[in-house]
């Protein structure tokens, strides 16, 4: 008899919570692709977790949508991977609500983007960006998931979901397959083209600092002239701190072309930053302007991307059933009559 091949899973999920930056794209969606023809893959777009932070609802409803249609747009395919938006599956709440009664208070204040969320001027800090991270281990044990593909800066919330994960296989026995995050060697956080020490980031930066995805070719043009440097002219990888926007440029570079980053030292040896920023600016453009064209044309084809959402959901949910019932029996709730 053949031995069945039972294939891990990954997953991962996106704010709808302003356009979708390169940075995401190197730090998680570049990894979404590449694990697509491998695994048993769920992405979602972590509608719920954007509540975190105010939003118009008109507006929200929109970026979701176009998050959808910037998954497909960059290469995931609906028809390997579940795509869906987290409101659409029932579970994902139930569990965090389970999961936070075993969360230390503790716990939840050693993390850093509350800190830095909450810490920034006029934030609005509210229980749902605390307890944030309670909802992020909820979305990744709720489908047993092997593997998390994401950024530097969720490192922190997958190791939590870690320990949530034991803490409960230990109370109740083995249940949650304990999650490994997949995180990029190089491009795990990639920063602000105005304020190189800071993350990029789709609702943090200014307009200047974030290339969107779905930015126009002029714009991603002059957002990478502007970019700040300093008043060296060596193309060259360093870890000072004044270099940290060459490095940023050079990391950006290095991840859209899979040339290594000596590779593009040597390339640039006898040249200034001017050409270096030119020859990337068109090297971005290459790459974005396909993602955009996509994009727009999926936008104008909801029923299509309705009925991608649809399928994505609907195999999503037996998968959050099957796993809120085992739960629900394991801790001691009495199974509902049907
Ligand atoms: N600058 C970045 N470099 C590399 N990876 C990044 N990610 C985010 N910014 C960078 C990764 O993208 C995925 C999706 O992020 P998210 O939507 O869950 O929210 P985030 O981590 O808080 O990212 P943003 O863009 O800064 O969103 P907002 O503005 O809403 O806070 C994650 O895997 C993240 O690591």
């Amino acid at each position: 008899m053949d031995e069945q091949v039972i294939q891990k899973t990954i997953l991962s999920g996106i704010q709808p919570t302003g356009q979708l930056t390169i940075g995401n794209y190197i730090g998680a969606m570049k990894n979404f692709v590449r694990l697509q023809n491998d695994y048993e893959t769920l992405y979602m777009v972590v509608d719920l977790h954007a509540l975190t932070v105010p939003q118009d609802p008109k507006e929200l409803r929109h970026k979701t949508l176009s998050v959808i249609a910037q998954y497909i747009s960059v290469g995931l395919d609906p028809e390997k991977n579940n795509l869906f938006i987290q409101s659409h599956v029932t579970g994902h709440t139930e569990l965090t609500w389970i999961l936070g009664c075993l969360t230390g208070l503790g716990d939840l204040n050693r993390m850093t983007q509350f800190k830095d969320k909450s810490s920034k001027p006029g934030a609005n800090i509210n229980a749902g960006l605390y307890t944030y991270p309670i909802l992020m281990a909820s979305d990744i044990l709720l489908y047993n998931a092997d593997f998390v593909p994401v950024g530097e800066d969720q490192k922190q919330h997958v190791e939590l979901t870690r320990d949530i994960a034991m803490k409960f296989n230990y109370r109740y026995s083995d249940t949650f397959t304990i999650p490994e995050p997949i995180i990029p060697k190089s491009g795990a956080r990639i920063m602000d083209l105005q304020n190189p020490l800071a993350k990029m980031s789709k609702s943090d930066s200014g307009e200047s600092g974030r290339l969107a995805l779905i930015d126009e070719p002029s714009v991603i043009a002059k957002k990478i002239k502007s970019a700040v440097t300093d008043s060296g002219s060596e193309i060259k990888f360093s870890e000072d701190e004044e270099k940290a926007g060459i490095r940023n440029l050079l990391t950006i570079y290095s991840n859209l072309t899979e040339l290594s980053i000596a590779d593009i030292e040597l390339k640039y040896k006898s040249r200034g930053y001017g050409d270096f920023k030119k020859d990337l600016a068109d090297i971005v453009v290459e790459k974005l302007s396909p993602i955009k064209l996509k994009h727009d044309d999926l936008m104008k084809n909801k029923d299509y991307l309705e009925s991608v959402l649809k399928s994505g959901a609907e195999s999503a949910q037996k998968k959050a059933w099957k796993m809120l019932g085992k739960v629900y029996r394991k801790i001691g709730l009495v199974q509902a009559a049907r």
